[in-house]
């Protein structure tokens, strides 16, 4: 095979199976299956056949039940609860919050392996749950964060890309622009090109993504999800190198710190941003397990996914992933929460009264502004996300002052001023509300950069999708839009009928 896999199957293991309350239907069959090498691409081979039968049952079996009904509120905003996407790796509830595979975060943090028994999880367990539905052992996890490590060396044409970058860019556009030179070339092959003068000239045009190589040899669309599987594997291998480098150059005098080849993934991408203590190594590890997928709707994922259907490849799709990550609306609430809670600092002081603040977050929303933190499209409680991270904080920093601030006083003095105003579905705080704080405490205090972290796991959310979007055979998404006119013309018909 032409791709570059290079685990080996080391040694025989059973996978650990689950038995948490309401596992889902998806981690129920794969538990039945009996697979057990320490090989993550041997074991999708094994589990696409089954899931591909399921998928051709539901359609020509139930193709036609409605899910819904679609309203002229829903078009008008935003495609809210309109259900419109499959996405296999994870599904949000409103009120219980994200299930990773049937899994919710504390079963997550209770069975996925760690780095040390009572530890934070291991993110290359996510994966592996995400890509397979079942709970890897300790062993498969070692074997995934080592073939990781091997598929992270990252091409030299990519920080130069970012370096012809001014370093005053925000770190999400150096970010994204590396993830997209990712996808460009390797080993050069000149071809001859017209150029406008009718003259021809050497240029060098091949790329690194397996996909499209196989695409333009002609792969056979049952094969798809191979050589994105090979994609997917890299991009999430290199992308801690290409977000660590964006950090060491803007913020650390470009003092670049190799990968070490002794570390699982979250406590790689922490040492090689400069912190190797082992409470932020933990914060790492946990960081990126649970930022990593939201369910399919939200805009990161949504575009990945989008991009993705149209046979764009994972650098290509995961790239575009990010510009909608970077929106302050979503991952780049990530830093505005901590900029936000600075300033309300800066104005009021450390310690502030609660009259105080009540009056900042007033004077927050009446000059037009969103709260970060607070809110979200799917929520409505209090997002597990922020939970844990409290936990972590009430864990390991309890007597931090941003972190007093964030869970006593935040927490009672937002979600009844958001209520007040009549119109905001949740007014709890969401995963961004925690984060911030948390990284702050261990000497990651450059805001700005924070939504590059989140960006780095993202990848293994979108990436494991993209994988079974190959797998199953997932359309072009394409759906209808239609005009003002058309909306008003269609309701004086349905009025009149
Ligand atoms: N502060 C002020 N107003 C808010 C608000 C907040 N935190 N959350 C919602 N609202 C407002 C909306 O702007 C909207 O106002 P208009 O009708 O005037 O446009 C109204 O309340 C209704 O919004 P909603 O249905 O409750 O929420 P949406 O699904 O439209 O938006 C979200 C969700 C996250 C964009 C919104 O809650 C928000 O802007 N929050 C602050 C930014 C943030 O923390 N984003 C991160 C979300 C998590 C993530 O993706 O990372």
């Amino acid at each position: 095979m032409a791709f570059f896999r290079t685990l080996s199957l080391l040694s025989r293991n059973r996978s650990r199976t689950v038995q948490p309350s309401n596992l889902s239907n998806s981690v129920r069959w794969l538990q039945t299956q009996t697979s057990s090498d320490l090989d993550l691409h041997s074991q999708l081979r094994e589990l696409i056949p089954e899931q591909q039968e399921r998928l051709k049952k539901l359609k020509s079996e139930h193709g036609k039940v409605q899910l819904g009904n679609i309203t002229v509120d829903m078009v008008l905003g935003g495609m809210r609860g309109m259900t419109g996407l499959l996405w296999e790796t994870s599904l949000l509830d409103p009120d219980e919050g994200i299930r990773f595979r049937g899994l919710s975060i504390p079963e997550c943090q209770k069975l996925l392996p760690a780095a040390k028994p009572g530890g934070e999880p291991l993110p290359e367990g996510l994966l592996w749950l995400l890509l397979t539905g079942k709970v890897p052992s300790k062993e498969q996890v070692d074997s995934l964060s080592n073939e990781l490590r091997e598929r992270a060396s990252v091409p030299d044409y990519v920080f130069k890309t970012i370096d012809s970058l001014p370093e005053s860019a925000h770190p999400m556009t150096q970010f994204a622009a590396g993830v997209m030179a990712l996808q460009g070339e390797r080993k050069s092959t000149p071809i001859l090109v017209l150029v406008p003068d009718f003259t021809t000239r050497t240029h060098v045009m091949q790329v690194e993504s397996e996909f499209q190589k196989a695409y333009e040899k002609g792969i056979h669309k049952s094969k798809y999800w191979e050589p994105t599987y090979e994609d997917s594997l890299s991009l999430i291998a290199r992308v801690p190198v290409v977000a660590s480098y964006v950090y060491r150059r803007i913020y650390k005098d470009g003092k670049i710190i190799p990968l070490d080849n002794t570390l699982d993934y979250g406590a790689n991408f922490s040492h090689m941003l400069g912190f190797d203590s082992p409470q932020m190594q933990e914060l790492m590890r946990l960081y990126v397990t649970i930022h990593s997928d939201h369910e399919g709707g939200n805009v990161s994922a949504h575009t990945g996914h989008l991009v993705a259907s149209a046979l764009s490849d994972p650098y290509l799709s995961f790239a575009a992933a990010l510009n909608g990550l970077a929106g302050p609306l979503h991952g780049l609430a990530n830093q505005e929460v901590l900029l936000w809670i600075k300033s309300v600092v800066d104005e009021c002081g450390e310690n502030m009264t609660t009259d105080q603040l009540k009056e900042y977050v007033w004077k927050t929303l009446n000059s037009g502004k969103v709260v970060p933190g607070f809110g979200h499209g799917v929520l409505r409680k209090t997002d597990p996300r922020y939970t844990c991270q409290r936990e972590f904080a009430l864990k390991h920093l309890p007597d931090d002052p941003l972190f007093q601030l964030v869970v006593s006083k935040l927490y009672e003095v937002v979600p009844p001023i958001l209520t007040e105003l009549g119109k905001v579905k949740n007014p709890w705080p969401n995963v961004d509300a925690h984060s911030g704080v948390l990284l702050n405490y261990y000497g990651l205090t450059e805001a700005r950069y924070f939504t590059v972290l989140f960006g780095v796991s993202r990848s293994i959310g979108i990436c494991s999708q993209l994988i079974w979007d190959r797998a199953l055979g997932l359309p072009l998404e394409r759906p209808k839009s239609v005009t003002m006119d058309w909306l008003e013309n269609h309701c004086k018909k349905v009025a009149s009928s």
